[in-house]
């Protein structure tokens, strides 16, 4: 028997692809892109394209495991495999013991992007540690710095939709990989580009994206503030502003004019390393086709001054009026147009009937080794890791595993791999993948919504994240009837809202027609026409305008306008110790630390490699292929120096991979540090000091 089910890819990337998955008698035998999704368009990424492989390794996690050896270790004798049964009473009653003595506080949940499904990322988990009464997490490691930035300007995470791109004369790739982490938005720009579209690309790194642009820019990194600066510096001083959506639309537009009237080209080429007769050329050209599209992505937002510089860029479809452009405007997220009824499927009104009787407090994610070295009262006294695998993608890396082998913390992790965190858990519980459970999909690049089929039966004995907390929550004694909601009833509750976005979508319409657009017409737009979520303004903020002045920022002492501070770790640091600014990449063919454990997208990748340029390679005698330390006061590991063109004199590049696999069980984040980004409290990766030298053999 075959049969063809409709899923959709659930991983931590804008393009949430609508997925075919062939089933034979009950085992899964083919995946594709799905042809009828208008963004997927009926191709797959290389790595997911490969998901069977995945799906089936034979390296899976399948059955509860505990640990009977000391963490840090892994393989067959670090593990007793037991029932379900027995693990979750175990978990179940040490999770009593730790809040009766240290208050439910003491226990901290830690998931990121392992699954976005709507369900599965954050609903029956999150009732389960409302209602117990857990410390909350600010999950801030990606997107915060730049989604609340994007907010102070225009109140919503809403952006150009990749189907316009098509539409655009002049597309700028600002900080955003399109080729390796959002490859379903380049089938529209090449069709831009036949149609005669000038295509730039902004990045430190020359990216496979950047390859092919008709003008690469190798911007040094941390500096796009003030390049956006001085576009406006320009834009504003020639008057190629649109006078008109800037007075009927947007609040602080002197302030503005005030603050970038001496940012000219030259004071910023001395931080971008860009001539200022370009800066000139780029801010003309910008202005003056129209269309133009800016794709920024989370790049240039992981430094501290992450959030001024996305706001900074953001201003620049605000002030030349782009937004009303079909093909104009910007996309850095979508996501803030799905809107789910998220009260309903994470209930942190449970909090008020756990033990606490109150709102627990927040931790945040990025500061992990920071949380677990007992900085806060009550201490972190168990941690329960799912859909991530913070061992290795938290910053300060060192810090954060001296803390997970503290003997008195109670680890549990729901894995589909024994990951590096798993490597510090006492209890591994198995995860189901996208194939073997149902879920809600949203997107963060685009405007579909989808419902996920399960494909096959769960192998070995895994479960839903959905399945695990219920389960959980029965065993703690939790009675109230959420904990006993099935998939299909929690879909229809996340679906029951009255905003007119889902206005007429319901779970039979999405199992129907695969993939559902927003219903933009409630919104003054008719449903079937591009979308212009600014064209007319309506920007949800406290002035209804796009606020280039933002009374929020001031009170959280920030500049309300906007401003440009150099990195405390860069080039423009004169107390720096070290002299490289590394770039500690994601790989082109993982996703984060995902997919890093396979053979198969091993061979698409050249894992343990530092790039470097061929000035500061000869400087300190290293050869292509040499094996360098790379080392701050955070850290050091050992890699393969690879002299490749990709870095510009002063920049060097590594690629996220787990610890275990790279020489010496140390990846680049032993390198990363814990500072947090000026908006939204975001993880700093690309803003991290580093010294390489040769390894004598
Ligand atoms: N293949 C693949 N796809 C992915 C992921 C993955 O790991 N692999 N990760 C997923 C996730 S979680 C996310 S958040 C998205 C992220 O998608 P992107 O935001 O595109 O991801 P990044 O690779 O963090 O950054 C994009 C580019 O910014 C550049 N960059 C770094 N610093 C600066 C700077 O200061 N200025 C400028 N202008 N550019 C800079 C980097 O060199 C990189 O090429 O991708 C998702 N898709
Ligand atoms: N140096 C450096 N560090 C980085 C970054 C970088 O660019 N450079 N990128 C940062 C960014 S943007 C992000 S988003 C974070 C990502 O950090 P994470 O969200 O931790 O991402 P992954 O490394 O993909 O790990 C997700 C884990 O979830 C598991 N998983 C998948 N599906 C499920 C499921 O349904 N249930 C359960 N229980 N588990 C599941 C996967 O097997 C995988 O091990 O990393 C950050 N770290
Ligand atoms: S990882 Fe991204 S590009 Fe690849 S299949 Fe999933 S959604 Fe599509
Ligand atoms: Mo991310």
């Amino acid at each position: 028997m075959k049969r063809v089910v409709h899923a959709a890819c659930p991983h931590d990337c804008p393009d949430a692809c609508g997925v075919l998955i062939t089933i034979e008698d009950g085992r899964a035998t083919k995946i594709q892109g799905d042809p009828a999704h208008p963004v997927t368009r009926g191709f797959l990424c290389a790595k997911v394209a490969k998901y069977l492989d995945r799906v089936y390794s034979p390296d899976r996690v399948l059955y509860p495991m505990k640990r009977i050896a000391s963490k840090g270790t892994s393989g067959a004798q670090a593990w007793q495999r037991v029932t379900w049964d027995e693990a979750l009473d175990a978990i179940a009653s040490k999770l009593r013991a730790i809040s009766d003595e240290h208050g439910p506080e003491a226990i901290l949940p830690y998931s990121y992007g392992g699954t976005l499904g709507a369900l599965n990322h954050g609903a029956m988990d999150r009732r389960f540690f409302h209602r117990l009464g857990a410390s909350q997490l600010d999950r801030t490691i990606c997107s915060s710095a730049g989604g609340d930035a994007l907010i102070s300007l225009t109140g919503w995470k809403l952006g150009t939709e990749p189907e316009q791109f098509r539409h655009s004369k002049y597309i700028i790739a600002w900080g955003a990989n399109i080729h390796g982490n959002n490859v379903h938005l380049w089938p529209f720009i090449e069709e831009a580009r036949r149609n005669g579209a000038k295509f730039v690309v902004i990045d430190p790194y020359r990216t496979r994206t950047a390859k092919y642009a008709d003008w690469y820019i190798a911007i040094n990194p941390g500096t796009d503030g003030a390049l956006a600066m001085a576009m406006m510096h320009v834009v504003i001083r020639d008057r190629l502003y649109d006078a008109d959506y800037v007075a009927q639309h947007t609040f602080g537009f002197d302030q503005l004019c005030e603050r970038v009237r001496d940012f000219t080209p030259e004071v910023a080429a001395r931080y971008t390393g860009i001539a200022p007769s370009e800066i000139e050329t780029l801010a003309r050209e910008y202005a003056t086709t129209r269309p133009a599209a800016i794709r920024v992505n989370y790049g240039i937002q992981r430094a501290d001054n992450g959030g001024m510089a996305i706001r900074a860029v953001a201003m620049l479809p605000t002030i030349t009026g782009s937004w009303k452009e079909v093909g104009g405007g910007l996309q850095l997220s979508t996501s803030g147009a799905f809107k789910l009824n998220r009260a309903a499927l994470e209930r942190t009104d449970l909090m008020l009937a756990s033990p606490l009787k109150r709102i627990a407090r927040t931790l945040n994610m990025s500061e992990l080794g920071r949380v677990l070295h007992g900085v806060n009262d009550p201490p972190v006294k168990a941690l329960f890791v799912y859909g991530s695998n913070p061992a290795a993608v938290c910053p300060d890396h060192n810090r954060v595993l001296s803390g997970l082998k503290r003997p008195d913390l109670f680890t549990v992790v729901h894995e589909q791999f024994f990951t590096d965190t798993t490597d510090y858990a006492d209890y591994v519980l198995p995860a189901t993948t996208f194939f073997e459970h149902k879920d809600l999909q949203t997107a963060y690049g685009h405007y579909w919504l989808q419902v996920s089929d399960q494909a096959i039966t769960p192998l070995g004995e895994c479960k839903s994240n959905v399945d695990l907390f219920r389960e959980l929550a029965v065993r703690t004694g939790f009675d109230e009837p959420c904990f006993r909601e099935s998939i299909d009833a929690m879909i229809d509750a996340a679906l029951d809202t009255p905003h007119p976005f889902l206005h007429g979508i319901d779970r039979a319409r999405l199992e129907r027609e695969s993939h559902v657009r927003l219903n933009f017409k409630g919104n003054g737009h008719d449903s079937t026409e591009p979308y212009l979520p600014f064209a007319k303004g309506e920007f949800p903020t406290s002035t209804g305008k796009a606020e280039l002045y933002s009374e929020s920022l001031k009170q959280q002492g920030l500049d309300p306008v906007i401003q440009f501070v150099p990195n405390p770790e860069s080039r423009h640091n004169p107390d720096s110790r070290y002299p490289l600014e590394l770039l500690a990449r994601k790989a082109d063919n993982y996703l984060n630390s995902t997919f890093a454990n396979l053979s198969v997208t091993q061979q698409m990748e050249s894992p343990g490699l530092i790039e470097l340029h061929t000035d500061d390679a000869s400087a300190r005698n290293i050869n292509d292929g040499d094996l360098v330390r790379v080392f701050n006061s955070r850290g050091e590991l050992h890699l393969h120096a690879h002299v490749n063109g990709a870095v510009q004199p002063g920049v060097v590049a590594a690629r996220l991979n787990w610890a275990k696999l790279t020489d010496g069980g140390k990846n680049i984040n032993v390198l990363t540090s814990q500072r947090l980004t000026d908006i939204g409290r975001g993880a700093t990766f690309y803003a991290t000091l580093v010294e390489v030298e040769k390894v004598r053999q």
